[in-house]
């Protein structure tokens, strides 16, 4: 189960599209960067740079920030749309 910390935005989008194309079992929390909830202290621990998407891996408890690695952890842990 992952935990996408997000508001809608195209990078926050990215992620959400690579969650359904490999049917993956998540939730989304809003992150109302309009309102500044990026600067949230609760939020800041998973994400130092206060910027959407994060993306939690709830077995494990970690977090990933940064949209492209986000996409290069989820396309190694699915092993989908990744050669080599
Ligand atoms: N390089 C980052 C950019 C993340 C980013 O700029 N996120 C924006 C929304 S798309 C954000 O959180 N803005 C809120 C702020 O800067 O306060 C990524 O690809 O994840």
């Amino acid at each position: 189960m992952f935990e996408l910390f997000a508001d809608d935005t195209p990078n926050a989008r990215k992620i959400s599209i690579m969650l359904e194309e490999i049917k993956a079992d998540y939730k989304v929390t809003l992150i109302d960067i309009g309102k500044g909830d990026q600067f949230k202290d609760e939020f800041k621990k998973i994400s130092p740079f206060n910027k959407i998407p994060v993306l939690r891996n709830s077995q494990t408890g970690q977090s990933y920030f940064e949209s492209g690695a986000i996409l290069i952890y989820l396309a190694n842990y699915f092993n989908q749309f990744m050669e080599g």
